[in-house]
């Protein structure tokens, strides 16, 4: 693709209200201390850092009728819906900085709200150790941050389901999950009939993370906006331990670099969430650090020089 270089909008999202482990609200300010604006700068990409979202504090209370925190979660999504929205009317790419995953409730109905003003098609990828996809009635836990997919599909309270377009924000056909590790019991169920296509570890273990990528991003249109998830704890907890919610056997390093690169070379990438880091768990910022390193990759960071044709 010979799209123009994206000029990138990191918005912060200091918010672990969807979690019962706190500290992913530290995440935004771990990502820049660990050098993001810089080290994406240095790639030629122009970066704006538009500072952070400022929204409810976490009240620790425990789930009621199946959800923590609901109506704190609600006005964090709506902030997010606005901020990301904003930034793309501009043009712009939003690069949101979590907080924890229950924000791309938020972020993704905003995109997917201009992608149906512009009438352009919509892929998201969801890179993550957890489907995410539970209910009020499947949760083991009540915390959100394991519910914003099934959200974005339509199943889930009005105040999440619904945030600046119609509800269903997502059709599971839209979606594809990769690094899959942990499901829950009723929550497999569910993923199975609503039909999402989940590249779970075995199926990475298997055929490759090439292949996999391959297919994760097969039949996207010249116009198609991609919308990357990112939880960090897609990846191994081995190199990256700071997240609430570790879960073994995630993609290497190198598989992680190589899944990067080929969403880089997509050349579709329109906006971005990086959720769950969270710095109160990590080892000298280095789980930051590597997702700095990753989000090299994402925008263009290459070893070698790369052939004329390919860009
Ligand atoms: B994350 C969990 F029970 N499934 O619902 C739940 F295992 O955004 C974890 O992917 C959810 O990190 C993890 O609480 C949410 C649990
Ligand atoms: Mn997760
Ligand atoms: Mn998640
Ligand atoms: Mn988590």
């Amino acid at each position: 693709m010979s799209s123009d270089p994206p000029r990138i909008s990191l918005i912060g999202v200091p918010t672990d209200v969807g979690a019962s482990c706190r500290g992913a609200s530290m995440g935004p300010e771990a990502l820049r201390v660990a050098g993001l604006a810089q080290a994406l700068q240095h790639l030629g990409v122009e970066v704006v850092d538009c500072g952070n979202v400022g929204g409810p504090a976490n009240p620790c209370l425990p789930p009621v009728h199946g959800f923590r925190h609901l109506a704190e979660v609600a006005q964090w999504a709506r902030l997010v819906h606005a901020a990301t929205y904003e930034q793309l009317v501009a043009g712009r790419l939003p690069l949101l900085l979590g907080g924890d995953h229950s924000m791309a409730i938020g972020s993704i109905s905003a995109v997917a709200r201009h992608c149906r003003a512009s009438g352009r098609p919509l892929r998201v990828l969801w890179l993550d150790a957890h489907a995410d996809f539970n209910t009020a009635q499947l949760t083991p836990s009540g915390n959100i941050h394991g519910m914003p997919v099934a959200c974005l599909c339509g199943y889930g309270p009005a105040e999440l389901t619904a945030l600046g377009t119609d509800a269903p924000v997502l059709e599971p056909g839209q979606i594809r999950q990769i690094g899959i590790r942990s499901v829950d019991e009723g929550e497999k169920r569910f993923v199975h009939d609503v039909g999402i296509e989940v590249f779970d570890m075995r199926t990475i273990d298997e055929v490759g993370m090439r292949q996999v990528m391959e297919l994760a991003l097969g039949g996207l249109g010249p116009d198609t906006h991609l919308h990357v998830s990112f939880d960090v704890d897609f990846l191994d907890p081995d190199i990256a331990p700071g997240v609430g919610t570790p879960v073994r056997g995630g993609p290497s390093y190198r598989e992680a670099q190589l899944c990067m690169e080929m969403l880089f070379d997509s050349g579709r990438l329109g906006s971005l969430d990086v959720v769950e880091l969270n710095p109160a768990l990590d080892v000298r910022n280095e789980t930051a650090r590597l997702a700095v390193s990753l989000l090299e990759s994402l925008f263009g960071k290459t070893t070698l020089m790369r052939k004329s044709a390919e860009r």
